[in-house]
């Protein structure tokens, strides 16, 4: 027997030594919920990072930060994965020695993160003593727990390759696609990990515990995977040598997801850290590698003898980036080169971008053209803008740069909805980080930011300023907004971490400072003391203009490859549409153009849809005895559906029921125009009755 090293109080192994001796078995609750473990994948550093590692670090950063600021203690770990046959060969391709190469490549990493803003506690490179002796002896543990034995791998070999393939991977005839020359059936001495052992375990854990492989899609892809039964795995190789020897015989190097994965365990050390932090919170991970993540990975660390209360709580998938409606891919990685963007759009935008774009968990597509349109219509134009509106023309003015007293006997109805409603969207925020899904986080924030503009102008403080007898009045309005972003500067922080600074500093706040075991999430009103003196600057968001929006997407066009001009019809057709439909062809008939009956309606209910980000359920009032109809509106992007209620609407009344599925159907369509993130709706311009002909 190897004798294990890591041993501290707590650990998986103390409690595995109790249990062989007879003791009870005994599930502890879940970890410490003051604590707060996420990782990334590591990055094979054959690769730059790009947009898509990005993505998955980006998201762990924020997530990280939502936890701080719960109060939790939290641990961010990524790094860099280093060893296998591919990094051997590329780094022999460009004359390097791997190490020279890995060096090189993993600088580029570690250099990468913080100009997104993401902070990770540590960065665990797989050529580090700390991590080869880590895998050793995870390697032990499951030799020691029966599961490696020494078998043969059997596959198609090419020997001026040294490499083996796989049927799909060759040519016609079983010839090898580089030296184009036949490949001989050879087998090589292997040691094999017995996966099959542990299927029925893993079936049986995520049956109990669906919250552990998220989101549900992803789960029953592998749990389909597993109930097909699982054969044992290859895991070690004799082909080359850039990797780590199996302990007690060297000619074998691990197989490198073996390797790889126990980043996550051996990045924690054998001291306090994994007693403090050990088993993760929440794992993130492309849906590319589940099967290795799902799969393999809780079965090695169930062989190594971790009971289930010490596995991974959460393993998340998320989708697949693709840029300007195409793939990813080497040609197109420049212009998404995550430092370029930062430099041009700024890093907090950036992560806002992607964090509210993309419904985290599905595919989805980045564009520059929506990159800029989310930042000048929801950064700029609603949360900087509330800002700005407030400090310079009112609190400057009319309150010597100070924040105004909030007079009780000047206060009215729409300043305690206002304070309900920011009750609302702060619990949905913290609720929608809760169940991973920032995008709806960062809804809630923008939606209450919006609640907020709209405030103020029904609460007309131009006028209020106008007549000396209502300065508390002003006073309670004025108030009331710059409280209200001082919650919105706690909810977006996660993602923006710098601006939101900005913008709290401008209002005379600290930066937000997350303290252990204090919940500063801003579930109540009233944080902001009276009195204290703004600092009112430059626009927090900087006005992206036309010109700039041009100059911005010829540049990255260029950056593609493509010609400058080229750059309106490569952007997907969801962003075409905002530089002007082409126009149908002229010359109906009025009788034709008659044929459209279009009404004018109120909308007098609006609810979301769950898992439809785009969509909208409204009730809309056209003058109908039969009473209003339901109409399904890809608003959602643009309006709160608070925010609705009310409105006058020009509705297409005779178009064709259209059926969205799952018993939504619509009976009619709102005219609107504009971006799908900044939609502006058809009305008119004076009241008139529901169902009033619009012709
Ligand atoms: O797989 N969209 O490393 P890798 C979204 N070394 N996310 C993307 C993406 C895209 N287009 N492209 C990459 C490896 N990612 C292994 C991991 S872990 C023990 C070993 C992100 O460099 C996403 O998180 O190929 C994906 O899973 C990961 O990068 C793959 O990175
Ligand atoms: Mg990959």
């Amino acid at each position: 027997m190897h004798k294990w090293r890591w041993r501290d109080s707590g650990s998986a192994f103390v409690r595995r030594a109790r249990v062989e001796r007879g003791a009870p078995k005994r599930y502890t609750a879940p970890p410490s919920m003051k604590r707060f473990y996420v990782t990334t994948p590591i990055y094979y550093v054959t690769d730059a990072p790009h947009l898509g590692t990005a993505y998955t670090t980006i998201a762990a950063d924020a997530f990280a930060r939502y936890h701080q600021l719960r109060g939790k203690q939290t641990r961010f770990l990524t790094g860099t994965d280093e060893h296998g046959l591919k990094l051997e060969r590329e780094a022999t391709a460009r004359g390097l020695s791997p190490k020279a190469f890995v060096d090189e490549m993993a600088s580029r990493y570690v250099e990468a993160w913080p100009q997104l803003l993401c902070q990770p506690d540590d960065f665990i490179r797989t050529t580090e003593p700390r991590h080869e002796s880590g895998v050793q002896e995870l390697w032990k543990r499951c030799a020691d727990a029966g599961d490696i034995y020494l078998g043969d791998f059997e596959g198609w070999y090419c020997v001026a390759c040294e490499g083996y393939y796989t049927e799909k991977e060759l040519l016609e005839g079983n010839v090898c696609a580089v030296h184009k020359r036949p490949v001989e059936r050879m087998r090589e001495a292997s040691y094999f990990f017995r996966l099959s052992r542990y299927g029925d375990r893993l079936i049986d854990l995520y049956t109990r515990h669906p919250e552990m492989l998220q989101p549900e899609t992803r789960r029953n892809e592998v749990m389909s995977f597993l109930r097909e039964g699982l054969k044992d795995l290859s895991v070690s190789r004799t082909s080359f040598k850039w990797g780590i020897p199996v302990p007690g015989d060297p000619a074998h190097i691990m197989f490198v997801w073996f390797d790889a994965l126990a980043n996550y365990l051996t990045a924690l050390g054998d001291g306090s850290l994994r007693a403090d932090f050990w088993p993760p919170t929440l794992q993130l991970l492309g849906k590319d590698i589940i099967r290795f993540h799902c799969v393999y990975w809780p079965a090695f660390l169930m062989s190594a003898g971790f009971p289930d209360d010490q596995l991974p709580r959460t393993l998340f998938a998320h989708g697949f980036l693709t840029i300007n409606g195409e793939k990813m891919g080497k040609s197109t990685r420049n212009t998404v080169e995550p430092r370029r963007l930062a430099e041009a759009f700024g890093p907090d935008e950036v992560r806002y971008y992607l964090l509210r774009e993309i419904a985290f968990g599905q595919d989805g597509d980045f564009s520059h053209l929506a990159l800029i349109q989310r930042i000048r219509a929801e950064l700029g134009g609603t949360v900087g803008n509330l800002l700005h509106r407030t400090l310079g023309a009112f609190v400057q003015k009319y309150f010597d740069g100070k924040v105004p007293t909030r007079v009780p006997a000047a206060e009215d109805d729409l300043d305690s909805v206002l304070r309900s409603t920011a009750e609302a969207h702060v619990r949905e925020a913290a609720a929608s980080w809760d169940r991973f899904e920032p995008h709806r986080a960062l809804e809630a924030a923008i939606s209450l930011a919006s609640a907020g503009n709209k405030y103020f102008d029904e609460c007309a403080p131009w006028a209020l300023a106008k007549d000396p007898t209502k300065h508390d009045r002003l006073g309670v309005v004025v108030h009331h907004v710059l409280e209200l972003l001082r919650i919105v500067s706690v909810l977006l922080w996660p993602v923006l971490p710098s601006k939101m600074n900005e913008l709290r500093h401008q209002l005379g706040l600290e930066p937000v400072t997350p303290v252990i075991d204090r919940d500063l999430w801003p579930f109540a009103w009233g944080g902001l003391a009276a009195g204290s003196a703004i600092r009112p600057g430059a626009p927090v968001f900087r006005n992206i203009t036309k010109d700039d929006e041009t100059r911005l997407l010829a540049e990255f066009a260029a950056l593609a490859g493509a010609a400058p001009a080229a750059t309106a019809t490569k952007v997907p057709a969801k962003a075409t549409k905002t530089s002007g439909d082409s126009l149908p062809p002229a010359g109906i008939s009025y009788d034709e153009f008659a044929k459209t009956d279009l009404r004018l309606g109120v909308v007098r209910t609006a609810e979301r849809i769950p898992k439809k980000d785009k969509l909208l359920r409204l009730t809309v009032d056209i003058g109908e005895a039969s009473g209003p109809r339901t109409i399904i509106a890809g608003i959602a992007l643009s309006f709160a559906p608070e925010d609705l209620v009310g409105r006058s609407v020009v509705v297409v009344a005779n178009l064709a029921p259209r059926d969205f599925g799952k018993g939504l159907v619509s009976h009619g369509m709102l005219l609107a125009c504009g971006p799908s993130e900044s939609l502006a709706l058809a009305t008119v311009d004076k009241p008139q009755s529901p169902g009033t002909r619009v012709k």
